[in-house]
């Protein structure tokens, strides 16, 4: 196996986040890369469903990850064993990462080759929705286990990302969940969203993802 990078981040000393970010994106265009945050709770299946989107996108599209923990380095294995460029990157603690700090991994990773990078930010609702890391779209996964009163507990990150995924739907008859209730509550924040519900385990509701994601990709080429 090909082996893989580890890259300790610095905290941002540069103040102007914003300006950090449109940066970044300006950088990303021109070299035709397209950026994805991905952000969530700790195990609502960030992780599983990169591998799953990267094994369905990989033929012809080539997809770099930045893989955001406090430490380890298990899941830039997993995503580089499924088949991408990956990084993993240790924030020395900090719960997010800022424009800054995403513009090192992007540097530490080298991205001229590829088409697609995600960014799988560090596992909360919380601090990863107050920053801008220069990524084209942002999007939130909310499983099925987690309960469909999230909205209304985190209305920030659920007010503010492109798309939500709700993941792992094989598991939904286990659950007092109502994907209804669950889409008026986050309707009602956010009425642009676009949600798409998934089981990376059986497939279920993939294609919509993946489609969403190559229309996306070719809006930019
Ligand atoms: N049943 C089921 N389990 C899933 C699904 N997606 C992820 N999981 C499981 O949820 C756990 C956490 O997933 P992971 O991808 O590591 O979450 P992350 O912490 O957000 O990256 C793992 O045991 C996965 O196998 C799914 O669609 N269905
Ligand atoms: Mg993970």
């Amino acid at each position: 196996m090909d082996e893989l990078k580890v890259f300790t981040i610095q905290k941002g000393i540069y103040e102007d986040n914003a300006k950090v970010a449109e940066e970044t994106r300006k950088e990303l265009k021109e070299k035709g890369v397209y950026l994805i945050n991905i952000m969530s709770s700790p195990g609502s299946g960030k992780t599983t469903t990169l591998v799953s989107t990267i094994k369905a996108l990989k033929k012809d599209v080539k997809i770099g990850v930045l893989e955001a923990d406090i430490d380890s380095d298990v899941d830039a294995r997993t995503v580089q064993e499924a088949g991408a460029k990956a990084i993993q990157l240790h924030t020395g603690g900090m719960c997010h990462l800022d424009a800054t700090m995403t513009k090192q991994g992007i540097d530490e990773l080298g991205i001229d080759d590829l088409d697609l990078l995600f960014l799988e930010n560090i596992g909360n609702l919380i601090c990863p929705a107050g920053y801008d890391t220069g990524a084209m779209k942002n999007v939130a996964i909310l499983s099925v286990p987690e309960g469909d009163d999230k909205p209304l507990k985190y209305p920030k990150i659920f007010g503010k990302v492109d798309v939500l995924i709700v993941s792992k739907m094989d598991a939904i008859e286990h659950f007092d969940f109502d994907l209804d209730r669950l889409e008026e509550r986050v309707k009602k924040l956010n009425e642009d969203i676009l949600i798409f519900p998934i089981s990376a385990k059986t497939g279920e509701g993939m294609d919509a993802w993946i489609n969403w994601i190559r229309k996306e990709i070719n809006k930019e080429a």
